[in-house]
């Protein structure tokens, strides 16, 4: 029997079995919020992930294809034969994978199982970034001057650019993550790389449309969080501060920004409302925000996704969007006012990943060997593998989200500072040195953080070594580049590969190092 909730003056019927459409850590979280809430979860996994952690903490399981993420997490009809075969009401698509396709909302609504998320409309609409430009602008929201529409030729794209002034950026209108994006910076230019942008775009995308923005120099990239109920009401839960990225993969987030005051969360947060209301929308979702030395800031793009930085908006406000997701989705009104966010304390957020920091980054499957883990005050680890798991190859490799809170930032650092050498994972290569080196930065610790940062970072390092290095660097960064084509082709995520380590680069060594080489030496 459908358990009933009195919310005013309706009644919401809660869903019985939530079908969780991924795999990894935000699989495990989804399934976590569905027990809580007394719903069943039901996962799905691929070959390859059969004995994944997601699958052994839901309350059932089912097989949908191979490895490949388009036979199995991509394949929107296996998994809503699966759905229906199960009995669930509703799915959950996490991020990546299927959560911003319109044709699997879509096909999800004719099938009559509630898709946790915004309508198809309102994700067609801000998946193209020129129609979703055209709509704000109608809205009135701010965003970095530019062409809203299709460049069809050079010299439309020469006149606006002398208008505008230079440098300019070309931009993917399908695109997001950087790829068929090219900094223009004369005249001269301008034709290459407006080719170069648009075949990129083709290749990654099915679709070469490129439009033309002012390029912001060193910008910050600052998102609002926003949530909206199915009868009216948005709200905004606060900044998220993403601008320490490598390669267009977020590594560290934070909220709140320290860039940002009240003042400035205020005009953000309703311009992010108004954006969403602009768009119809509806569950939670995220708008992107570019911002100049000025503190000027300009709408980029809207996520209609929970994102996989959530967890730090989760630790100043108090909330569980997960929870709020599922609820909004059953039709529930959201259950307080823009009045009654709080916005406290500070958290911080490590994606760790599984990857070779000594070899570019390059993602590092295998064997957990072992695995421990920190915990403590003040910390939480969104965790999605298990020692004896096998990483496997097919798919982004983020292994946990290590969050630090605390009352302020300093604290939230100290913490995760001393959490980082609690964690130890062997078997694999991991990135976990790489937030050593980043939490003991004075430009960290001090909040002098854009979207340059993490490079220069990296760049003072691997300038002092040798010759053999450098080619190693190379082959690896070719080897990179292809598998990052290769998976950008597939579409598979928006959240994806990053960063990197666990090494004699790091300042401080593993105290779980020192003893097992105290050991040996025994
Ligand atoms: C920009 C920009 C500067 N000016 N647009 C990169 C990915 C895509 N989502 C938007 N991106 C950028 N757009 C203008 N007009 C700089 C970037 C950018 C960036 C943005 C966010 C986070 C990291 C970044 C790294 C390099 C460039």
């Amino acid at each position: 029997m459908p358990r009933e909730h009195e919310r005013g003056t309706r009644a919401c019927i809660m869903f019985k079995k939530i079908l969780v459409a991924n795999r990894g850590e935000i699989a495990v979280r989804v399934i976590r919020a569905c027990r809580e809430m007394g719903i069943l979860s039901a996962a799905v996994f691929s070959d390859v992930d059969r004995a994944a952690l997601h699958v052994l903490m839901a309350d059932e399981a089912y097989s949908i294809g191979a490895a490949a993420a388009a036979e199995s997490y991509l394949n929107i009809n296996k998994i809503l034969q699966v759905a229906k075969r199960c009995g669930a009401d509703a799915i959950h698509p996490g991020y990546g994978f299927l959560s911003e396709n319109a044709t699997f909302a879509q096909a999800c609504a004719g099938a009559g199982i509630k898709f946790i998320g915004p309508s198809a409309v309102s994700m067609e609409m801000m998946g193209s970034k020129t129609r979703a430009r055209q709509e704000m602008e109608k809205a009135g929201v701010p965003f970095v001057p530019g062409t809203s529409r299709a460049l069809e030729s050079v010299q439309q794209a020469r006149n606006v650019a002398a208008e505008i002034g230079y440098p300019v950026m070309l931009k993917a209108a399908a695109g997001g993550g950087g790829k068929g994006m090219r900094l223009v910076d004369s005249a001269q230019e301008l034709q290459r790389s407006l080719e170069g942008a648009q075949s990129e775009a083709q290749r990654a995308f099915g679709d070469g449309e490129v439009y033309l923005e002012k390029a912001i120099p060193n910008p910050r990239h600052i998102e609002m969080q926003v949530l909206a109920d199915e009868h009216g009401n948005t709200v905004y839960l606060g900044e998220r501060e993403c601008s320490i990225q490598r390669r267009h993969q977020k590594v560290l987030e934070e909220a709140p920004s320290p860039l940002v005051d009240p003042e400035m969360r205020r005009c953000m947060g309703e311009v992010a409302v108004q954006v969403a209301k602009a768009a119809d929308y509806c569950n939670a979702g995220t708008v992107e925000f570019l911002v100049d030395a000025e503190r000027n800031f300009y709408f980029l793009e809207m996520n209609t996704r929970l994102q996989v930085e959530h967890p730090v908006t989760e630790l100043i406000t108090g909330l569980d969007l997960v929870h709020l997701q599922i609820r909004i989705a059953a039709g529930e009104k959201l259950p307080f006012r823009q009045e009654d966010v709080p916005i406290r304390g500070h958290a911080i957020e490590c994606r760790i990943y599984a990857e070779d920091p000594d070899n570019n980054f390059f993602p590092s499957a295998g064997t957990i060997e072992t695995l421990l883990t920190p915990a403590g005050p003040g910390i939480r680890l969104d965790n999605g593998v298990y020692a004896g798991w096998t990483v496997p190859i097919d798919y982004d490799p983020l292994l946990a989200k290590l969050i630090g809170y605390g009352q302020d930032r300093q604290q939230a650092v100290s913490r995760l500072a001393r959490a980082l050498p609690e964690y130890f994972v062997a078997g694999i290569k991991t990135n976990l040195g790489l937030f050593r080196r980043i939490l003991a930065d004075e430009d960290f610790r001090s909040g002098k953080i854009d979207t340059g940062y993490l490079e220069r970072l990296l760049k003072v390092e691997t300038s002092s070594e040798g010759d053999d290095k450098k080619r190693t660097v190379n082959i690896a960064a070719i080897a990179a580049a292809v598998f990052t084509l290769l998976d950008s082709t597939s579409k598979t995520a928006g959240n994806g590969t990053a960063s990197n380590q666990e090494g004699a680069t790091s300042p401080t060594t593993s105290s779980w190092k020192r003893a097992a080489r105290t050991e040996a030496l025994m």
